[in-house]
């Protein structure tokens, strides 16, 4: 692997507890890179970590990326052996309600914004010096086609994924002169926990969210990220748009139900 000047690289990932940040945890280990995997809930980390400890070293981070100063606290905590990073996958990330903005929560406006965007943003701050010292490192951004087309009711996730998809330029240019690569993956429909946040447990919105055609799922997205994070370091993938074959746009599904 060229990716890095590490023999086995180092990748962190947020949000590795469930959906694509998870998959992707499963592929990378499958292939020998080594792991920071991070989520706020600690069971299924634990659980990951055993499950993944057969195929490589793994190292647990229990945060909540909306707290900046233990976003800080915990990458400063991190032991010699995995404080080396070369990959860093922004996943971390939800939608919270589908309202008319008229009807939006404020609480939920804050969650995304909290999250999607500032977390990023604290997680990225804290793991960039040691790439710019070392010259070398990978970004990988998980945007959404949210950040490319805003659609009825998407408001203020849209605006958080438009802004993934600005600070990815931006570090992208930002981060050119340390031969950093930045880059963005941006999914269409994705099954995982996602629309259960966005829904709050109702499950039968979730689940009717994914009916009547085959949405992606995380391993799809996964296989992809792998795929960016393998090639030469030459090659930068910077911004890519993966969507399920019944999916046309935000708002167009060929769906039969
Ligand atoms: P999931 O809900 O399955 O996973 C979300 C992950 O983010 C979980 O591991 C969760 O961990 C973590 N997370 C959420 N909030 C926080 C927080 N405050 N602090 C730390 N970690 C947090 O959803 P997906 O896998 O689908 O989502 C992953 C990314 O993909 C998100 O950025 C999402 O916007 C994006 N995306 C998803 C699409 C989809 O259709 N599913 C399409 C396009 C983009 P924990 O709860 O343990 O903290
Ligand atoms: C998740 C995909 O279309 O629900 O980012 O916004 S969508």
């Amino acid at each position: 692997m060229s990716t890095t000047i590490n023999e086995k690289p180092t990748a962190f990932i947020t949000g590795a507890t469930s959906g694509i940040g998870l998959a992707t945890a499963k592929i990378f280990a499958a292939n020998k890179i080594n792991l920071i995997i991070c989520g706020r809930r600690k069971k299924r980390l634990d659980e990951l970590k055993k499950e993944l400890s057969r195929h490589t070293k793994v190292f647990i981070l229990e945060f909540d990326v909306r707290d900046k100063n233990t976003v800080f606290e915990a990458i400063a905590s991190l032991p010699e052996e995995f404080s080396n990073i070369d990959i860093l996958i922004n996943n971390a990330g939800n939608a919270h309600g589908l309202d008319s903005i008229e009807e939006g929560s404020l609480d939920d406006w804050e969650a995304m914004l909290d999250i999607n965007v500032k977390g990023l943003l604290y997680v990225s701050k804290a793991i960039m010096p040691g790439m710019i010292k070392k010259k070398s490192g990978h970004i990988i951004n998980i945007g959404s086609i949210a950040g490319k087309e805003v659609y009825p009711m998407g408001n203020v996730y849209c605006a958080s994924k438009y802004a993934v998809d600005a600070i990815n330029q931006g570090m992208r240019i930002d981060l050119n002169k340390y031969g950093i690569r930045v880059g963005a993956i941006n999914p269409g429909l994705v099954e995982t926990e996602f629309s259960k946040v966005r829904f709050k447990g109702d499950d039968g919105r979730a689940d009717a969210t994914y009916k009547g055609y085959k949405p992606l799922q995380p391993e799809d997205v996964a296989d992809v990220i792998h795929f960016m994070v393998t090639r030469p370091s030459h090659v930068n993938i910077a911004d890519l748009l993966i969507l399920p074959t019944a999916q046309a746009s935000a708002t167009i599904v060929n769906k039969e139900l």
